[in-house]
């Protein structure tokens, strides 16, 4: 049996390109015979020829199997009559139907690339999406090849008790010599990558459901037996997803059963398949003694965003993989919307925003530009990015802005009507919602093919003599990576002015008759575009791109006084709280530019003025001031930076933290203990909001002075009742290099060394610690037993944490932390090339940095693309990189 990983040929897929398939297969039937060590996989096929593909031969995809035998319409073949290689089966065929069976084995055991079908633990699982059905059985394995599944599960039955596919059960029995098997039915027709099967030892919680149109359902959640007794919060998630859908989108659940299954052994974060969720288990399992308030959000998120996939990706799937944001970017705007009525819409917005920022921002501007929907990919799975997904979401939050809710939920309704059952495309999607709206929205199209984030610069002026108001806004969009030139896109600008005091002015136009609302959405889709308000007697406050109303870069020359009256009297909180961070960005980059200047300068007196009335305001949501009192993330600062030294932008960044905590130390402190009302297991949102906000005191206080107040850190250690605190304070204690920190670390490890996912919080809270020495610590930590480059989670936690988590010792002058994580990208990527494709990322930004680094690290990625051996996952990345 051939090596798993063995790479994939490197020929570009182009959307160009895209013809329907010759071949469907609109029926299969699958039979396994399930073993750790060889499975073997017998498949039979209803095929239908395209009558306009006469003569072609029926082409099946696979990989890494072992062809033990094939048929044609019931007869076998002899190996003349086909053709295999390392990536199909070919059969010439002259009929317009046929039914082709083969059967082949497979090595789940061996599979360390963890797509396919694998071993995690005591079970196996699969993971299909996007190309991995074809490592475990011949087919056409493509999106828009939908069939309808009927798979039987056979194994030993003490091995293997729990038997799990897609679609609703259809029979169980004894078969002899110890063994059993299970029949599953997927009744909707579906596409090969949301096949899975699960197998194995495994404990199961179950919950009952009534759907809005009356159907019992059971929800069961499967985990290994230390972690079942955790899994009640993902459950209730999945409860309260299902009725948010059925309320705010009139979607209810289609099968009798829907089952979810957590696994420590995860290339991503969980995977929709069809009734049969499958998990990391990072996103399914949680209690207040192992997970922190940010896990528990977490799964809250990615539950709700499986379970909204069984509509929007599974009912309705994507065309091609280049449609990938078509379920991506709209499930991730289903599942902001749900987390924001969860708790508080406005924190939830901060969130996305600063992560966009932080995350796609860099990745727009940078050698891996891409549009939302890719037009040449080499391996498909590099494309799931914050591109696709986040800005995605940006685009669908477009529509839902130009549309209002009424009109998007027209606009989904219809899609769901029209499209149910179908693999479609973007423009299916933007055709819907405009159809249901009598409007063309086709000009949005746009903001989908076009890579880059679009910069939208914009001049104010005041006619006194006139009372008017004008408005000139100019974008632009640099060029990208094959992309040199740009269009105009069109962008909805949220707005409103304010007077003295803060009182919204009716926004009227030039022509317009009755005066208007106080906030507005105009549209600005040309190059420069002027928009007159009149009636207007004083020079406005205006407040641009309320909630975040498009993806851009907005640049406006405020002063500090500006942006301070916004951080107090805007209506809108996101608009507060990005007051605020300009605020804080001006200051960093004039801390970075001259130090002191920073902290001395008029942006930094605003914000510390800002900063000390939302701390001294205990009226306000403490998780909304405690957004508020975070910086800018250093991703999205270095990008406003020509050729950044990034140890200069961590200092800057640092001193300003440390100069805004000194004179609010008082204030700080007794917030801190003012907030300390909760019992360690509250879960409310108010209690969430309350922790969040002293552990962000905590860290500033420890900021002003480590020394002073690491009793303070220690103290909450010792009481900490849950894993929230007790993390915040125990990174503190490490992160300031505190005495006796290291040996808390290990106590922590030995407290909880049998729980992996907080394993993970321990490797990761070192790798992330800006002392001096990290990198030589983070390097024995390789040879730890808790590590092993096998696991996901463990090299995201220990490597991916300190190459993205801690800039500061990633970008150490020597070029060591490049080394290191260049090496450990080469050794990932003969067992999982995915994972090392992901991690090479961490290299796109080399360009930007300073010569010296500059120099280094291109060095790096010309070592990986030196090297010999190279997956097709890995060599997309760096190519792209060098390019
Ligand atoms: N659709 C999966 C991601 C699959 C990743 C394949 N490399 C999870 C999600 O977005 O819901
Ligand atoms: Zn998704």
């Amino acid at each position: 049996m051939k090596d798993k990983t063995t790479p994939r040929e490197r020929v570009p897929t182009r959307l160009a390109d895209y013809r329907p398939p010759a071949w469907r297969v609109t029926d299969v039937a699958l039979r396994f015979e399930l073993d750790f060590e060889c499975t073997r996989v017998a498949a039979k096929l209803a095929l239908v020829r395209d009558p306009a593909a006469a003569g072609t031969p029926i082409v099946l995809d696979g990989e890494a199997l072992a062809l033990v035998s094939v048929a044609l319409d019931g007869a076998a073949l002899t190996p003349e009559r086909y053709t295999v290689d390392a990536q199909r089966l070919t059969i010439p065929h002259a009929g317009a139907v046929a039914t082709v069976e083969t059967v082949v084995e497979i090595a789940p055991s061996r599979n360390t690339a963890l797509e396919g079908l694998y071993r995690s633990g005591e079970f196996l699982v699969t993971q299909c999406e996007a190309e991995g059905f074809r490592r475990i059985t011949y087919f056409v394995d493509r999106p828009d090849v939908m069939a309808r599944y009927d798979v039987t599960l056979s194994g030993d039955r003490t091995r293997f008790p729990v038997l799990l596919a897609n679609g609703d059960p259809a029979g169980a029995g004894m078969l002899p010599g110890g063994r059993h098997f299970a029949r599953w039915l997927d009744p909707y027709p579906k596409p090969s990558y949301l096949f899975a099967l699960v197998a194995g030892r495994l404990e199961r919680i179950e919950r009952r459901y009534r759907t809005a149109d009356a159907r019992e359902v059971t929800i069961a959640i499967h985990a290994e037996a230390d972690a079942i007794r955790r899994c009640q919060h993902a459950m209730d998630c999945v409860v309260a997803a299902m009725r948010w859908d059925e309320v705010r989108f009139g979607r209810s659940y289609d099968l009798d059963v829907y089952h979810i299954v957590a696994t420590n052994d995860f290339n991503q974060g969980a995977m929709e398949n069809k009734g049969l969720n499958i998990f990391n288990a990072k996103f399914i399992v949680a209690d207040t003694e192992t997970a922190t308030d940010t896990d528990f959000r977490n799964v809250e998120g990615v539950v709700a965003h499986e379970y909204f996939h069984n509509w929007t990706g599974n009912r309705i799937t994507c065309r091609d993989w280049f449609q990938l944001s078509l379920k991506e970017g709209l499930t991730v705007f289903r599942d902001q919307e749900f987390s924001a009525d969860m708790s508080s819409r406005a924190v939830k917005r901060i969130e996305d925003v600063r992560s966009l920022r932080a995350h796609q921002f860099p990745e727009d501007a940078g050698p891996f530009a891409h549009p939302v929907r890719p037009e040449t990919y080499l391996e498909i799975n590099n494309f799931y990015t914050a591109t696709v997904y986040e800005k995605g979401a940006e685009v669908v939050r477009l529509f839902h802005t130009v549309l209002g809710e009424d009109g998007f939920r027209r606009g989904m309704d219809l899609y769901f009507a029209r499209h149910d059952g179908q693999a479609v495309t973007c423009e299916d999607f933007v055709r819907a919602l405009g159809d249901a709206n009598g409007r063309d929205l086709s000009n949005f199209l746009v903001w989908y093919s076009q890579a880059g984030t679009p910069q939208l610069r914009v001049a104010e002026r005041h006619d006194p003599a006139a009372s008017t108001y004008t408005l000139t806004f100019t974008q632009s969009t640099p060029p990208t990576p094959g992309q040199p030139d740009k269009r105009p896109v069109p962008i909805p600008v949220k707005l409103a002015l304010y007077g003295a005091g803060g009182v919204p002015l009716p926004l009227t136009l030039a022509d317009e008759a009755a005066p208007g609302p106080w906030q507005r959405v105009v549209l600005v889709d040309e190059v420069e575009q002027r928009v007159v308000f009149r009636d207007v007697a004083e020079p406005p406050k205006a407040s641009l791109l309320q909630d975040f109303s498009a993806p851009v870069h907005l640049h406006r020359d405020d002063d500090a006084a500006t942006l301070a009256f916004l951080a107090r009297h805007d209506r809108d909180a996101l608009n507060r709280w990005d007051a605020m961070q300009r605020l804080a960005e001006r200051a960093v980059l004039a801390e970075y530019a001259k130090p002191s200047a920073g902290t001395g300068s008029v942006w930094f007196a605003s914000l510390s003025a800002a900063t000390e009335a939302l701390l001294a305001d205990a009226t306000l949501d403490p998780a909304y001031v405690a957004e508020c009192l975070e910086l800018p993330d250093e991703a999205y600062l270095a990008e406003l930076i020509d050729h950044y030294d990034p140890e200069r932008l961590w200092l800057a960044r640092e001193e300003v933290r440390r100069a805004l905590a000194v004179p609010l130390v008082p204030l700080l402190g007794t917030r801190r203990v003012a907030l300390a009302v909760d019992p360690s297991d509250a879960r409310d949102g108010a209690a969430i909001g309350r922790r969040r906000l002293r552990n962000v005191a905590l860290a500033l206080l420890l900021r002003a002075d480590p020394v002073a107040h690491a009793s303070l850190a220690r103290a909450q250690l010792d009481a900490a009742g849950n894993m929230t605190d007790r993390l915040a304070a125990l990174t503190e204690l490490v992160h300031c290099g505190a005495e006796g920190a290291q040996r808390l670390a290990e106590a922590f490890y030995q407290r909880h060394r049998h729980d992996p996912l907080v394993v993970d919080k321990w490797l990761t809270l070192q790798a992330a610690n800006p002392e001096p020495g990290t990198l030589e610590r983070v390097e024995r930590l390789t040879e730890h037993p808790a590590f092993t480059l096998r696991n996901p989670n463990k090299v995201r936690a220990l490597v991916g944490a300190f190459a993205r988590a801690n800039r500061v010792r990633f970008h150490e002058v020597d070029g060591a932390g490049y080394r290191f994580v260049g090496g450990t990208v080469l050794a990932l990527d003969a067992l999982n090339p995915q994972l090392a494709a992901r991690m090479a990322g961490v290299f796109n930004g080399w360009r930007r940095l300073e010569p010296l680094r500059r120099a280094l690290m291109r060095a790096e990625l010309e070592r990986l693309a030196g090297a010999s051996t190279l997956s097709a996952d890995l060599a997309e990345i760096v190519q792209r990189a060098l390019q």
